[in-house]
């Protein structure tokens, strides 16, 4: 890192660096060892929070854990023997990744507690001026790894503002308050929630769970690991490998479930379905919490425990629309009035209009916000976006995944930067963008795609759908597709700009 001399055209309050790298989460960090291990020296990561782990350090709630299967829900490169079950809680998974980033050399570039305020591309410089809350940088590429379910979103319910007991979201869990006996609401019944409710259940005097939509809900085949068999992971050249590899193609063949012909669902359905039977036995109940739309559609959530929660005597699943909150209580539209110490809102996150857009410039001068305002989210590849040389966004549009692990995609992501950053330094180029029409047809192809999956026919809303009906969230295909796509940086689909020839020595 280099501190601007005065003589700089840079200003001297300015820290120049190669790289900067927003977030500290799983794609941060990804980021951030492959950048190492490139052997890129000058590159700084800046994280608004106080440790690395992005969602795994926020979403504290009880109950919280990994819904896909820990081995394949973490670093191709740093294999941990250690999971104690198939699917790891919260805790595990953020000391996983505490070790490794100690393990990877790579923290003493990381700057906590320190928030992006506007990052603003320099045409004539070919650089990224990124303001923060603790000082201004200079990059030549910013690497955008923020995440997509990183800002929660909350209710908009007349009076909520005004509840006088406790009330907060469920990634930013209230560890002083104390639920033991107390009268309890949760709103939302999405994958947070469904961790939630049964934990909460055990504890509170009395639950209200608020449903807006039944979600499908299939059992979770959970265990935990012996010692023989972590010590066999740990011993056995290539065991774990070979696990993470039969798991990773066991995923895959849900791909054509989601994508292509939602009838190859109905095995699950008909798990689903036996859920709920297994859990409940009240007609009424199993009713309400049965779906109207086609499994798949919204995200499929995994649990045991859910169905005997709610099936528990101090547990009230309401389905009429919540009508307001008054200061103690949730009024819902029947006029029914339930007094409540706490609510929980499980309502998810701001997926489609991601926060960080707004404060990110590109060369023509308008934010990415006011760039997708209209077109809704879309990159190249998920991962960069005309207009905005030089950016690379880790878990960009169109690279979420309703079957299988986010690291895959990260780590696929990561490795198009490392092709894109050693094409740029083999040929001595400033800046890459990618073209409007590459990109143009690339999200042509992904929304073409898009209209035969489940997501779009399966007869319900989600958050993977924007405000005008277009998936912007999710990858439709194979993730070795998507990795195969990223494989090599593309030089053809990029307009880009030398750097201006050195000098010729005097002689
Ligand atoms: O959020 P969600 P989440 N009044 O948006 C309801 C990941 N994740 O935090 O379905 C009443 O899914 C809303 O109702 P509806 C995973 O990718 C992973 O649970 O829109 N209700 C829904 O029920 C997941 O998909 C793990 O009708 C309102 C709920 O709130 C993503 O995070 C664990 C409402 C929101 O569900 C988000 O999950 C947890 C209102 N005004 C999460 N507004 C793993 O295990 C919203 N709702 C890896």
């Amino acid at each position: 890192m280099t501190a601007v001399d005065a003589t700089s055209p840079v200003r001297p309050d300015v820290t120049l660096v190669d790289h900067l790298v927003v977030g500290a989460g799983f794609a941060g960090l990804c980021a951030a060892i492959k950048l190492q291990e490139d052997g890129e020296r000058d590159f700084v990561v800046i994280e608004k929070g106080d440790d690395v782990g992005g969602t795994w350090r926020d979403n504290t709630y009880p109950g919280a854990a990994c819904d896909v299967p820990s081995q394949l829900y973490s670093f191709s490169f740093a294999p941990n023997p250690d999971w104690t079950s198939s699917f790891s809680p919260q805790p595990e998974i953020q000391a996983y990744l505490r070790r490794v980033a100690r393990d990877s050399g790579t923290l003493d570039r990381f700057r906590f507690g320190t928030r992006v305020e506007d990052a603003t591309w320099d045409d004539e410089a070919a650089r990224w001026t990124v303001r923060t809350s603790a000082g201004t940088w200079s990059a030549r590429t910013l690497v955008v790894g923020a995440g997509g379910l990183s800002e929660p979103k909350l209710p908009d319910v007349e009076g909520i503002a005004d509840f006088g007991g406790h009330l907060f979201h469920s990634a930013r869990w209230d560890h002083d308050v104390d639920l033991t006996g107390k009268r309890v609401a949760v709103i939302g019944t999405g994958a947070s929630a469904i961790q939630i409710v049964p934990e909460v259940q055990r504890v509170a005097g009395r639950l209200d769970v608020y449903q807006r939509t039944a979600p499908w809900v299939i059992p979770r085949n959970d265990r935990s690991y012996s010692a023989l068999e972590r010590a066999a992971l740990r011993r056995v050249p290539g065991l774990q490998k070979a696990y993470r590899t039969a798991i990773y193609w066991g995923r895959e063949t849900y791909v054509p479930a989601f994508t292509l012909e939602p009838g190859i669902a109905l095995p699950a359905r008909k798990l689903a379905e036996a859920n709920i039977a297994r859990g409940i036995s009240d007609p009424d109940l199993r009713a309400k919490v049965t779906p109207h739309f086609a499994l798949g559609c919204k995200r499929v959530l995994i649990s045991n425990a859910y169905y005997p929660a709610l099936a528990a005597d101090n547990v009230d699943l309401v389905t009429d629309r919540i009508a307001r909150v008054t200061p103690t209580s949730v009024v819902t539209a029947d006029g029914t009035d339930r007094e409540v110490d706490v609510i929980i809102v499980a309502t998810g996150f701001h997926t489609t209009e991601l926060p960080i857009t707004e404060h990110l410039v590109g060369r023509r001068g308008r934010t990415l916000a006011d760039r997708w305002r209209d077109s809704g989210m879309a990159a190249y590849k998920g991962t960069t976006v005309p207009e905005f040389p030089n950016l690379f966004m880790l878990v960009g549009p169109n690279t979420g995944l309703g079957h299988s692990s986010m690291v895959f995609m990260i780590e696929s992501q990561v490795q198009y930067l490392r092709e894109a950053l050693r094409t740029m330094r083999v040929n001595r180029y400033a800046a890459v963008e990618p073209r409007e029409d590459v990109s143009a047809r690339w999200n042509d192809r992904l929304q073409q795609r898009m209209k035969r999956t489940v997501w779009h026919r399966g007869g319900c809303s989600s958050w993977y759908l924007d405000e005008h009906g277009r998936n912007t969230t999710l990858w439709p295909r194979t993730t070795f597709g998507f990795r195969a796509a990223l494989r090599a940086f593309d030089t053809a689909a990029y307009a880009v700009r030398g750097e201006p020839a050195p000098p010729i020595p005097s002689t």
